[in-house]
């Protein structure tokens, strides 16, 4: 069902609800889902603001591209507080939706360039179809990441793919996208998103705390020094398992009610 209230007033998305998974899709099109000012502002607003029963979401881009990044047409004259700024309103929008309420999976495909890249980067999944792929133009057009990437990117793919990437202009493929840690699905085209859906209901089936904890306390432990983060798991862990759903899944698999975990192909 199409969003209501506050997130159907957002123009350049495409938000609609299907039982626990809500789909975010750029749409933008006729400028490759660029990201213009509203834009950004439109994403900061839709991830604080999803509905409540959602338990994941899906994010991805009308017509043939996932997003050409920053909308160049709008960097024109901004000096560099505004500029600053600018950047630091990215990084608000992308922690929203990196440390927001739930889990996100990214359906890519076509160009994921740039900002679409460092959005792609704060998903928690990626998917992507045979004909995404990746590239950082940033340095042919003589600027910088502002979105996040040169924290983000890195953990994905590491500093030296993402240095070659800015230096040289170099562009993966979704086959090298995989290989270097972005992707962690690959399908056909025109796949992704019934991929990117059935992930998100998987998720939605698991405990609550458990998605919370992944998104939130996983990517703040591995930057701990070891000591730190041994202590952080065990507050988180023992935070998780004394949910009331958590002792209901134990007892569950105790009693033989529940799945064994079984090898996938
Ligand atoms: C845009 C943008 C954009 C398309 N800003 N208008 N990003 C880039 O450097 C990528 C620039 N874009 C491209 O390389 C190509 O457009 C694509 C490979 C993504 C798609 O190619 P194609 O042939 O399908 O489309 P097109 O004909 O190039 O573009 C269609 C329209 O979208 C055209 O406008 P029109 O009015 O002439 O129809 C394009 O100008 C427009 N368009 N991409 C503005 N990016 C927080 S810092 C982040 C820094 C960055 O992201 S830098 C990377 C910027």
């Amino acid at each position: 069902v199409p969003a209501t209230g506050l997130l159907a007033g957002l123009d350049l998305l495409q938000i609609s609800q299907s039982g626990p998974v809500t789909q975010v899709r750029l749409n933008r099109p006729a400028k490759r889902n660029a990201i213009n000012d509203t834009l950004v502002a439109q994403l900061h607003t839709a991830f604080v603001n999803l509905p409540a029963d959602t338990r994941a979401v899906v994010v991805s881009g009308a017509g043939d591209h996932f997003c050409a990044g920053l909308d160049l047409s709008e960097l024109v004259e901004r000096d560099i507080h505004g500029a600053i700024l600018h950047s630091r309103g990215w990084h608000a929008a992308f922690d929203a939706v990196q440390f927001g309420k739930v889990p996100v999976i990214a359906v890519l495909h076509g160009a994921v360039v740039g900002g679409g890249l460092e959005l792609a980067a704060s998903c928690q999944i990626r998917v992507a179809e045979d004909s995404a792929y990746f590239g950082l133009p940033e340095g042919q057009r003589g600027i910088f990441v502002g979105g996040g990437g040169s924290v983000r990117i890195p953990r994905l793919m590491g500093t030296a793919r993402m240095t070659d990437m800015m230096l040289t202009g170099r562009v993966f493929d979704a086959d090298q996208g995989e290989r270097y840690g972005v992707v962690n699905y690959r399908t056909a085209d025109g796949e992704g998103l019934a991929k990117g859906i059935a992930l998100a209901r998987k998720i939605a089936g698991n405990a609550p705390m458990t998605a919370f904890a992944v998104m939130h306390a996983l990517p703040r432990i591995v930057e701990m020094g070891p000591a730190e983060g041994l202590f952080t798991e065990s507050l988180m862990a023992a935070a998780a398992s004394n949910t009331p759903e958590a002792q209901d899944r134990l007892r569950a698999f105790l009693e033989g009610r529940a799945g064994k975990v079984v090898k996938q192909s």
